[in-house]
């Protein structure tokens, strides 16, 4: 069986390739020939995995998914949240990071929790796999496994972060591995 994923990230793949094995093979915007800058405006997760899943289903008549996640820090009001991708304006990853990094210094409330919602298209209907992760914010950068923000948060009961677990460590706990998780039993009942 095969699934297209709407995503331009290539460690989103990775570790959403690692879950799902060969049981499914995944396919790319690049490789059915998409090149589009898909619209993402929406204020949710949801609204944006939806709005992702939904371009992609209705321009190339394929059944596909979308993830649409992020980190919200509770002491900066649920920021980067959607605008994670880009909170310094760029699609800089180090930059957002230190940002974040920047935002926190002398803040004692360090909560924050990566959240991942997947959009799937399957014979025109759409459904919905959820994933949370609660962690905090660490006070400096560590580890050079994963992507993203994942150096600078630590899950809940570990002391270390993301980015110091090997992938399928990551993928055991993470809101992804949760969500994809979700999304391979359903895939498997119909
Ligand atoms: P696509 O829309 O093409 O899938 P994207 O990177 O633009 O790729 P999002 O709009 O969903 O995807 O933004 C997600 C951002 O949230 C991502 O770029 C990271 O900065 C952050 N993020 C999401 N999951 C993460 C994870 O597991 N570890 C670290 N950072 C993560």
């Amino acid at each position: 069986r095969t699934l297209i994923f709407a995503t331009n990230n290539k460690h989103k793949l990775e570790e959403v390739q690692a879950l799902t094995g060969n049981r499914f093979k995944l396919k790319t915007l690049e490789e059915i020939g998409c090149f589009d800058d898909i619209p993402e405006t929406g204020h949710t997760f949801r609204e944006n995995a939806s709005q992702k899943s939904h371009y992609l289903a209705a321009n190339f008549k394929v059944d596909c998914f979308a993830d649409d996640s992020g980190l919200e820090v509770d002491a900066l009001n649920g920021d980067p949240g959607v605008y994670s991708a880009r909170y310094s304006g760029t699609r800089d990853s180090e930059k957002n990071l230190q940002l974040v990094l920047e935002k926190m210094k002398g803040k004692e409330d360090r909560k924050a929790r990566f959240r991942c919602v997947i959009s799937l298209i399957i014979n025109g209907k759409e459904y919905f796999f959820e994933g949370t992760v609660e962690g905090t914010i660490a006070h400096e950068k560590s580890g050079i496994d994963g992507f993203g923000y994942d150096p600078i948060f630590t899950p809940e009961g570990y002391s270390k972060t993301f980015a110091e677990m090997d992938p399928d460590e990551k993928n055991a706990i993470s809101h992804r591995g949760q969500a994809v998780n979700a999304l391979i039993s359903f895939l498997n009942k119909i």
